[in-house]
């Protein structure tokens, strides 16, 4: 048995947070979360750039209840590379309440896609952030977007707002339904209506296909906690913008979180801020999630028209 030690500085997720304010509204999903292990048990992969402390499927499942929600969707984390055991295994203890993006290789086989289909998974993620992985050639990613979109799944994209110029087009021609992390990580010192901003915007009005996560205001933010009240004008642009193609997440456990370590009932308690009306949160935290990621539940009972 392998056991590992977190990085030095890194930051544990909040042992004890509040009880939000706000409470969502039944069948909510929280939409961008991860496990981390239990190292122990699933062992964090060799190319990994950071190691974490574990966060387990358990943990996080309290931690649904504890805010409010009732559904996960668990986003493979960079720390366990391609290898998706502690993601399936998470899946495999939901009762059907988490389905998963994984993390494939641009060589990964077909049997390996339906093992993965069945555990619950609905997507993979292409990451750019230079500091979480290497680089992976555009024509494999092409393939394998062409190949999971034939499942019905879609692409999770990762980035730095800096490196959207270079990668605009790309994104544009994917052949798959995108989702985007953390509205494509805008600088926040920028006004919404900057060149920045205004770019990530264009992708999406110009792209039916491309959704975006609302989440990560602890991430972004400069003016920080509890309010991080400067990224709200720019996630409550992109859900006014476009109701039926966002997504919220807590990006519990928080991985590389370097300022400070959120308490998750802050980051609920800004839901309502930036999803001003009953509709759009009904929108943002049920319709949306489950129309991706449980199309067979949601479709029957809520067929559009
Ligand atoms: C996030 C953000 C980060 C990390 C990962 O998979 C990951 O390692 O996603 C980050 O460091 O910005 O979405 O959790």
């Amino acid at each position: 048995m392998t056991t590992f030690s977190p990085d030095p500085d890194w930051l544990h997720w909040h042992q004890s947070p509040g009880v939000p304010a706000y409470k969502p509204p039944a069948g909510a999903v929280d939409a961008h979360c991860h496990v981390f292990g239990p190292g122990a048990q699933f062992p964090f992969a060799p190319e990994r750039k950071y190691t974490p402390c574990d966060a387990s499927a358990e943990q996080l499942f309290q931690l649904r209840d504890h805010l409010g929600f009732s559904r996960n969707v668990i986003v493979q984390a960079t720390c366990h590379g391609a290898d998706n055991r502690a993601l399936v295994d998470a899946l495999q203890r939901s009762d059907g309440l988490a389905r998963g993006v994984a993390t494939v290789r641009p060589d990964v086989s077909d049997e390996e896609l339906q093992l993965l289909q069945a555990a619950g998974v609905r997507g993979v993620r292409f990451n750019f952030v230079r500091r979480l992985v290497d680089a992976l050639p555009f024509d494999g990613l092409q393939r394998v977007a062409e190949r999971v979109s034939q499942l019905g799944w879609h692409i999770v994209i990762y980035f730095e707002a800096d490196d959207l110029p270079d990668l605009y087009n790309f994104f544009a021609e994917l052949p798959a339904t995108l989702v985007v992390d953390h509205m494509g990580r805008p600088d926040v010192t920028q006004p919404v209506s900057g060149p920045g901003f205004q770019r990530f915007l264009k992708l999406l009005a110009e792209n039916g296909n491309i959704w975006s996560k609302v989440s990560c205001p602890e991430r972004l933010s400069v003016s920080g906690p509890s309010t991080y009240d400067d990224v709200v004008p720019f996630a409550r642009e992109v859900v006014e913008s476009f109701p039926d193609r966002v997504l919220w997440g807590t990006d519990w456990p928080h991985p590389n979180m370097k300022s400070h370590m959120p308490d998750d009932a802050h980051l609920v308690d800004m839901i309502p801020r930036i999803a001003v009306t009953d509709e759009l949160r009904h929108k943002l935290l049920v319709a949306n999630p489950m129309r991706l990621y449980w199309p067979e539940q949601w479709e029957d009972n809520h067929a559009a028209g």
